[in-house]
């Protein structure tokens, strides 16, 4: 099939290459009120191996995108009956970011303000129809691969390197915004800063590697226990934080000293055997200051937990 395609670089080559392995799992949105057109834009995606859902209208696109948020792409037209392709996307953009879902227009109407106005209203790219087959597989490449680049720098930003939990940078940005809007509707924020005990020791008697895999366990089951409700970050070394939006800071300590209970316990395994490592905690909650003044106080209360003999939570 590439072969077929006669006009290509080396690079454009490796692109779609690797592309084809990852399209599989991409999933496209059609939404054309024309069948004829609707089923051409599926047949060129499913050259390429994507995974296509159709819409007939901007309404029904638009529920689908509620219903599968893991949507990538959403392939639009601009004439629709009922809500059009500008109408759609206006409404897609309040809920998803360019991070999140890439859109590109169609139209076959000659207006030629279309393209810029299709941008302007937050597609990504823009496509008159009829268009050539080639141009429809180069943009939509281009449009995934800005994407996947985009995630992988927001990744790298935001993830710590080695737990894959969230990282310092991630946590402050977290509560920039929101910390106003939690003080102004009298909202609770709690944090928890958790310092493993003894790590040193663990690097001294098994190797770095060894407290590597240590600190990857500890973060995977603080992520289990905490991260479905809550914001479960690395913020350094061998110290990582909790933010409980929404709780107090009484209700953050008794789940706080369950997960602490259930680590004492329940030794992690590691390349050179089963290791039991223990936690104290400090608590602090968000009255009318900072969350610098709130990291200040856990930091005190973590201080605490460790001068009154470690395996602690304290507030
Ligand atoms: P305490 O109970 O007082 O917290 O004692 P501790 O030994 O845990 O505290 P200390 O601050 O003396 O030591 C922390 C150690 O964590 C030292 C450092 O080498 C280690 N560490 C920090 N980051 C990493 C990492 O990414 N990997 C590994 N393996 N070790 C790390
Ligand atoms: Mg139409
Ligand atoms: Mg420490
Ligand atoms: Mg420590």
């Amino acid at each position: 099939y590439i072969l077929k395609e006669n006009r290509f670089s080396y690079e454009y080559v490796v692109r779609l290459v690797r592309s084809l392995q990852r399209n599989k799992d991409v999933k496209v949105l059609v939404a054309d009120d024309s069948v004829v057109s609707r089923k051409f834009v599926r047949s060129l995606l499913e050259q390429h191996l994507y995974q296509v859902i159709e819409a007939d209208d901007g309404n029904s696109a638009w529920e689908v995108l509620q219903q599968q948020p893991d949507i990538q792409l959403l392939i639009t037209d601009y004439n629709m009956p009922g809500l059009d392709g500008f109408g759609l996307i206006l409404k897609v953009r309040e809920k998803f970011s360019r991070e999140e879902l890439a859109i590109i227009g169609l139209s076959s109407d000659g207006d030629e303000s279309l393209s810029a106005r299709f941008i302007k209203n937050g597609a990504n790219d823009f496509l008159q129809k009829p268009f050539v087959h080639e141009e429809f597989h180069c943009r939509v490449l281009n449009t995934l691969d800005s994407l996947d680049m985009i995630r992988k720098l927001w990744e790298q930003a935001n993830l710590d390197y080695l737990t894959c939990v969230y990282n310092r940078r991630y946590f402050f940005g977290l509560f920039e915004d929101q910390l106003e809007q939690i003080k102004q509707k009298q909202g609770t924020l709690s944090v928890a800063l958790l310092d493993i005990d003894f790590f040193k020791k663990v690097n001294d008697t098994y190797g770095h590697d060894v407290g590597d895999e240590v600190l990857v366990e500890f973060a995977s089951r603080l992520q289990h226990f905490f991260g479905q409700h809550f914001t479960v970050s690395r913020f350094g070394g061998e110290e990582f934080t909790v933010a409980f939006k929404s709780l107090k800071q009484e209700k953050a300590f008794a789940l706080m000293d369950k997960f602490r209970s259930q680590l004492e316990i329940q030794p992690i395994a590691t390349s050179k055997g089963d290791i039991f490592i223990t936690v104290s905690t400090g608590i602090a909650e968000l009255s009318d200051d900072s969350l610098d003044a709130v990291m200040q106080r856990a930091d005190k209360a973590l201080y605490d937990a460790k001068e009154s003999g470690r395996n602690l939570v304290c507030i």
